[in-house]
C-alpha cells in the first residue's frame, strides 16, 4: 500500500450509452433512411461508417449528437455508475471522468456536467476532466472504448484498458493490451494489478 491509484474513466461508450442513444434518435429523426445496427457497427467514428453507407448520411448522423438534449438524455450503461461510485470510495483511489467534448460546444460540455450531476451527484462534478487530448492527463489507468488514443504526448503514463463496445469488439488488441469486457467484468482486479 501507500501510493494512491489514479483512474480515468471515459464517459461515452463506457458510462453513457452513446451508440444506443444515437441509433434511437437517428431512426426517430430519419425513419426512411438506412441505418447501421449496433451488431454491424465497426470503427470508433459513427459518422465515418454512416458516410460510407451513403455520403449524405455523415452529416445526418452528426446532426443527432449536435442536437440539444442528446448528451443529457443518454442512458447509463449497465453497472457503470455503481462501479464508479464504488471505485471513488475505495481507499487510496482517485477517480476522474475523462471525456472529449464535440467541437459543436453549444450543448455538449454543459450536458456532460449535467449528466454527471444527475447520475453521480454534485460532488462528482469535481472529478470531471473535459479534454480533447487524453495523452496529456497523467494517471495509472484509462478505461476507454476508443482503440486509438493518441495526442501530443507520445508516451502517456496511463495504461489504456479497452472497454468493449459494439464498434470495437472485433478490434485486434496488441499483445500487451487488456480489455474490460463490461462493468460485470473484474475491474477491481485490473485496479489491483496497478497498485504498488
Ligand atoms: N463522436 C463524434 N463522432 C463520432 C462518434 C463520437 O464526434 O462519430 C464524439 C462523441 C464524443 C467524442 O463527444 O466524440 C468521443 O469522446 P471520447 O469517448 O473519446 O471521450
Amino acid at each position: 500500500g501507500g501510493k494512491r491509484l489514479r483512474v480515468l474513466v471515459d464517459m461515452d461508450g463506457v458510462l453513457a450509452d452513446f451508440e444506443g442513444g444515437f441509433l434511437k434518435k437517428y431512426r426517430a429523426k430519419y425513419p426512411d433512411e438506412p441505418y447501421i445496427t449496433l451488431e454491424d457497427r465497426r470503427g470508433f467514428w459513427v459518422s465515418s461508417q454512416y458516410g460510407q453507407l451513403r455520403s449524405d448520411l455523415c452529416e445526418k448522423a452528426i446532426s443527432i449528437w449536435e442536437s440539444k438534449d442528446f448528451f443529457i438524455e443518454l442512458d447509463p450503461l449497465p453497472g457503470g455508475l455503481g462501479a464508479v461510485k464504488e471505485m471513488a470510495k475505495m481507499e487510496n483511489t482517485d477517480v476522474f471522468l475523462c471525456t472529449s467534448p464535440i467541437k459543436h460546444y453549444h450543448h455538449c460540455p454543459y450536458e456532460k456536467y449535467a449528466w454527471v450531476e444527475r447520475h453521480l451527484g454534485p460532488d462528482f462534478l469535481e472529478h470531471v476532466i473535459l479534454t480533447t487530448d487524453k495523452t496529456v492527463v497523467a494517471a495509472d489507468l484509462l478505461i476507454d472504448d476508443r482503440p486509438d488514443i493518441v495526442g501530443v504526448e507520445a508516451g502517456p503514463v496511463w495504461e489504456h484498458v479497452l472497454f468493449t463496445a459494439c464498434h470495437n469488439k472485433h478490434h485486434a488488441l496488441s499483445p500487451d493490451q487488456r480489455r474490460l469486457l463490461s462493468w460485470a467484468d473484474d475491474w477491481k482486479a485490473i485496479l489491483d494489478s496497478k497498485r504498488q
